[in-house]
Formats: structure tokens, sequence, C-alpha cells
């Protein structure tokens, strides 16, 4: 079994998700519970690719490739998994703010956040600050997360958080933030409670959060 993690994590790694689903396949074939596939293959599989990504060892596309994979093994597991094995790591829902249309760094923070165990609710992009206090009543969410890649649209963020404020859900979430032109400076300057210059830091940041 334990070559069978491994062999399951290193497919993943290399984003091959045609081998991750024939392996997580073969893996419950021969009686691997479920629930072990996912924490031990593919979060772990997963966790290694956040490193290294963080470290400059792996690029965007590469990433990309291992979240894919992730979600290929997922598909498998997730109809099997009993709810309390599938617990997530914590509920997220993220979106770039009014007036961006970027979404690549968002799209991959959404991805690794999956990857490393949280429920990701993505919002989309160019997102009205009522958009994310419907969906933080909808979803009741334990972090909310925005992304801003223009310098001109990062102050949506403090407008954002306003409006939670004024609706009154501003202290049923914690708030994380990121994006080019992003700083820790500006996230202390406009109240959220995180911020994280990559998608690797953002897992880290989440769990941070939930702890
Ligand atoms: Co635009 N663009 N763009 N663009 N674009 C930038 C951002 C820019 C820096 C280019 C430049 O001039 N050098 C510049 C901004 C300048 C500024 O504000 N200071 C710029 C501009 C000006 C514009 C337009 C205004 C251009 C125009 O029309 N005149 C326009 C604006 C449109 C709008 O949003 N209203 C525009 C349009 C576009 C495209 C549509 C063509 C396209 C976006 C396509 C898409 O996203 N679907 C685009 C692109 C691709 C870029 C660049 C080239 C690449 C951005 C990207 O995807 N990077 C960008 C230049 C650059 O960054 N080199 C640029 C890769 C991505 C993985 O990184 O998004 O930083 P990033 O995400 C990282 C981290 O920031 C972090 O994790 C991610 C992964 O590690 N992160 C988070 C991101 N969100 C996070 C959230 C978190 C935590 C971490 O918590 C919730």
């Amino acid at each position: 079994m334990a070559d069978m993690v491994q062999r399951i994590a290193k497919k993943l790694y290399q984003g091959d998700i045609e081998a991750v689903g024939e392996l997580v396949q073969d893996a419950l074939d021969a009686g691997m519970a479920p629930g072990e596939v996912l924490k031990d293959a593919l979060l772990a599989g997963m966790d290694e690719v956040g490193r290294d990504f963080k470290e400059g060892v792996l690029f965007v596309p590469e990433v990309l490739f291992a979240a894919r994979a992730m979600h290929a093994g997922m598909d498998l597991l997730r109809p099997l998994l009993a709810d309390s094995e599938i617990a997530s790591s914590g509920k997220c829902v993220l979106g770039t703010v009014k007036g961006d249309l970027h979404d690549i760094g968002k799209n991959l923070v959404t991805m690794m956040l999956e990857g490393g165990g949280f429920e990701a609710i993505d919002l989309g992009i160019d997102l009205e600050p009522g958009t994310f206090v419907d969906a933080v009543r909808e979803h009741k969410p334990d972090v909310v997360g925005m992304s801003a890649l223009l310098t001109t649209t990062m102050l949506q963020m403090k407008a954002t958080i306003e409006a939670l404020e004024e609706a009154g859900l501003r202290d049923s979430v914690k708030i994380m933030i990121g994006g080019a032109p992003v700083t820790a400076a500006f996230a202390v300057q406009i109240g959220a409670d995180a911020y994280a210059p990559d998608a690797a830091t953002a897992v880290e940041m989440a769990r941070e959060l939930m702890a």
C-alpha cells in the first residue's frame, strides 16, 4: 500500500491526470480506504507541490496540472467518502474584486485551497462588495478571500471589508487578501486578517486562520 500511495503522490506531482485516475482506482480496488487515499496520497502530494511552487522549483503551469490531477482523483473518491472522512479543513469563498477581471492567480489559489483540503467556493471576477456579503450570508464560510491585480481595484478590498462590517458579518469570517500589487502592510491598513503572496502561502495562511 505504501508503494501505491507514493506512486499516486508522484504522478500527482507530475500532473499526470490519467495516471492519477488509474492509480486511485487501483488503490481502491486493492482495498485501500478512500480517506487514506485522500490524505496520504492526494493531499500529501499537493502539499509537496505547494512547497516546491513556493520555492520556485515548480511554476504556474505545473501547479495547474497537478491541481487537475488532484481533481481526477477526487472525482473517484468523493462518492465513496463518508461525510466524516471528507470533513474539510474549512470553508472559503473567494473572488476577484469589483472592476478587476484578472483570475489566473485567484483560480490557482482556489485550486490549491481545494488541494489543501478546504472547501473553496469561487465567486468569480469583478465582484461588487455586496456579492461577497451575499456569499457570506449564503455559504457561512470561515474565510473570505479577495484577489486584485490592479492598483486601482485593490481599494475595492477595503470597500468590501466595510460592506461586511455594515452588514454585521465582519466578525463571523477571517479575511485573506492577495494579488500582485497587494502587500502585508496594505492588509493591515485595510483591516484584513491575512495576506498571502502566492497560492501555496494562501493555503498555509488559511490553515493558520482556522487554528
Ligand atoms: Co492585466 N495587468 N490588465 N491582464 N495583466 C497586469 C496585472 C499588469 C501588472 C501588467 C503591466 O502593466 N505590467 C497591469 C496592472 C498595473 C497596475 O495596476 N499597477 C495590468 C493592466 C494595466 C491591465 C489592463 C488595465 C490593461 C488594459 O486594458 N489597458 C486590463 C484590466 C482589465 C481589468 O481587470 N479590468 C488588463 C487585462 C488583462 C487580461 C484580460 C489581458 C489578462 C487577464 C486574463 C485573466 O486573468 N483571465 C491580463 C494579464 C494576464 C496580466 C498579467 C500579464 C499576468 C497576471 C497573471 O495572471 N499572473 C499581469 C502582469 C504580471 O503580473 N506580470 C497584468 C499570473 C498569476 C498566477 O499571478 O495573479 O499575481 P497573480 O497571482 C498570484 C499571487 O498574486 C497570489 O497567488 C497567485 C499564485 O501564486 N494571489 C493571491 C493572487 N490572488 C490571491 C488571493 C489570495 C492569496 C494570494 O487570497 C485570497
